[in-house]
């Protein structure tokens, strides 16, 4: 096999596993990965360059800020629902995925989703006017007002906001959503040494794309020190739920079933 291009950020294990991974592998995993993304990322590019400029009128705020909380919730958990089946879908096309226990499956998928849906989320923002694609135009922090979760959405935006300034490819974008995906620290795991192994294989192909095309070096660990904020906004997400069904446990009962499941 071919030898290891010299800069692997990961330490060898033992068995030096990642000496058998030859440039045509890496090819072939960067290949799988970009594919499944572009099949599953619910807007083509060319899409959202044309949607850019289509943004909420400020009577179109106003109804989103003069809905209840309650309704606002329900919306937005049909929306996050929505695109989870889009990253579930995603993640089943990634090689390897499907050869994991189903144990393993799920927790990867609960722990992993949210965070793919933050890095989607660069995608469909717009860090020039700073604002969001929702319910079917671009819009504001301030549409979000009735869910009295100010700090959740803001984190959310700032998030957005640092994503979109490393102005990262939508191959990139593929790439690194499936490491995160792959994270074999997630807890429950029952084989998270085959986990690790699909990462440290997505990492290197991920590298080469970063060598390919983006001339910024340090851009993966730019990147990759982003994983601790988008942990904060996943806790802070998950302590907002809990309040809300203290308070309103029958409209709970009515989140789509995707979004409970992924989120309890
Ligand atoms: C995806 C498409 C997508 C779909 C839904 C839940 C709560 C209390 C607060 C978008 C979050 C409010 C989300 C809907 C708000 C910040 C949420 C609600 C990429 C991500 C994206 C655009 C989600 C981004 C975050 C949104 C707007 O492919």
């Amino acid at each position: 096999t071919d030898p290891l291009p010299g800069n692997c950020p990961h330490e060898l294990g033992e068995d030096q596993r990642l000496l058998d991974i030859s440039p045509a592998d890496i090819e072939h995993v960067s290949q799988n990965i970009i594919r499944s993304h572009l099949d599953t990322c619910q807007f083509t590019s060319d899409e959202l360059s044309r949607m850019t400029w289509n943004i909420h009128s400020q009577e179109d705020v106003r109804s989103l800020q003069n809905k209840t909380c309650e309704t606002m919730w329900q919306l937005c958990a049909i929306h996050i629902s929505n695109a989870i089946q889009y990253v579930v879908e995603f993640a089943k096309r990634l090689d390897g995925f499907m050869e994991l226990c189903q144990n393993d499956q799920i927790v990867l998928l609960k722990a992993g989703c949210l965070e793919v849906l933050l890095i989607r989320m660069t995608r469909i923002f717009n860090p020039l006017n700073n604002t969001v694609f929702f319910e079917g135009k671009f819009g504001g922090i301030q549409m979000f007002r009735s869910l009295g979760c100010d700090d959740l959405v803001a984190a959310i935006f700032d998030l957005g906001r640092t994503l979109c300034r490393l102005d990262l490819s939508d191959e990139v974008i593929a790439l690194f959503s499936a490491a995160v995906l792959m994270s074999p620290d997630r807890r429950w795991l029952t084989e998270s040494s085959k986990v690790q192994k699909l990462q440290d294989r997505i990492f290197l192909a991920l590298q080469k794309e970063i060598q390919k095309r983006h001339c910024n070096e340090d851009l993966l660990s730019k990147m990759v020190s982003k994983l601790p904020q988008m942990k904060t906004i996943c806790n802070l997400h998950l302590d907002k739920l809990e309040f809300f069904r203290l308070l309103h446990p029958h409209i709970v009962d009515t989140f789509p079933p995707l979004y409970k499941e992924v989120f309890s």
